[in-house]
């Protein structure tokens, strides 16, 4: 026989760690933490979600409602979607000199970001180091199109990064070994986050962070650290969301020859037109088409 549960109000907080099945709630109230489980099969929160809970021990929880988000970002392949935050305003994209960075995954962080609304940050971290991929060449087209990119060394001074970070919920994105964690340790000493040496012979980062946390860095500032990315899944997207995503796009949509245009072969195009001419780059429309090719399979 089950013991009905002791009925008891609500206490309201936020999602600071997801664990896959199990979350960490901060109360509101005094800033207690409470592992959560959910009620029955549904998984669907993220860092940063404000949710209610019930006790059922004194640090134990469940969580009950979720209150409607600002902004959701996520991934998702044809068969689920993984969530990764939850009301930021702000997706940090943390690249590095070394070891050489995935221009793809960039590219679908920053569509993944435009079709939810929330403003992107470029940042190139480990400019200490010698850039033997071009990478500060390879973004000078992406401040081109508009995004802002920081160069800095999270090793060496982190404070280019702070005015950024100012009044905003933030959550570093990027593949493992770029430095979020050094970064997240630079920021806040007092946390003193796992970081993984990468082994210089491989090239390739570890896995050290397993899981999205969220940190506060003031009264007004959030930062959540995510784990390392591999691959973007942006199968969620609708077709217009991803023509819109590319910021690039949107003066021609809807001028191209036929309304219903795939701007893959078409033709009198104006996506294709504007690539010849040099106002749409090269890798940017081949990126659109392998995107528009998965969604389309
Ligand atoms: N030279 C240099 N190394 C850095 C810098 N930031 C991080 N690293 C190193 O890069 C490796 C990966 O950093 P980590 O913070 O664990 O990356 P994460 O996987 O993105 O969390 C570690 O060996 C760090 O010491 C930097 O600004 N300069
Ligand atoms: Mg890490
Ligand atoms: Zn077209």
């Amino acid at each position: 026989m089950t013991k009905p549960e002791k009925k008891q109000d609500p206490l309201q907080g936020t999602v600071v760690a997801s664990y896959g099945k199990r979350y960490q709630v901060e109360l509101a109230q005094d800033h207690q933490r409470i592992s959560c489980v959910t009620r029955g099969k549904k998984t669907d929160l993220a860092c940063g979600d404000i949710v209610t809970l019930t006790l059922t021990a004194k640090d134990e929880g469940v969580v009950e409602t979720t209150t409607p988000r600002q902004t959701l970002l996520y991934r998702s392949n044809a068969f689920k979607s993984k969530l990764l935050a939850a009301n930021v305003t702000q997706v940090i994209i943390v690249l590095a000199t070394q070891p050489s960075f995935y221009e793809a995954l960039l590219n679908r962080c920053l569509i993944a970001a435009e079709a939810a609304g929330i403003k992107a940050l470029i940042l190139l971290n480990k400019c200490d180091l010698a850039d033997h991929d071009h990478a500060k060449d390879k973004l000078a087209q992406y401040s081109a199109l508009g995004y802002p990119v920081l160069q800095l060394s999270a090793k060496q001074d982190i404070s280019a990064l702070r005015p950024h970070l100012k009044n905003e919920a933030s959550i570093l994105v990027g593949q493992s070994g770029m430095g979020k964690s050094t970064m997240i340790n630079a920021l806040l000493p007092h946390e003193s986050v796992r970081t993984q040496e990468v082994s210089t012979v491989l090239d390739s980062g570890k896995h050290t962070t397993t899981a999205a946390h969220l940190y506060h860095l003031d009264d007004s500032s959030i930062l959540i650290d995510s784990p390392g990315l591999q691959e973007f899944g942006l199968h969620h997207l609708s077709i217009s969301e991803l023509e819109h995503a590319f910021v690039e796009f949107r003066p021609f949509l809807g001028k191209c020859r036929f309304n219903n245009c795939k701007h893959l072969q078409e033709p009198d195009c104006a996506i294709s037109v504007a690539a010849s001419s040099g106002e749409i780059s090269a890798e940017r429309l081949a990126i659109y088409k392998t995107l528009r090719t998965e969604l389309e399979a």
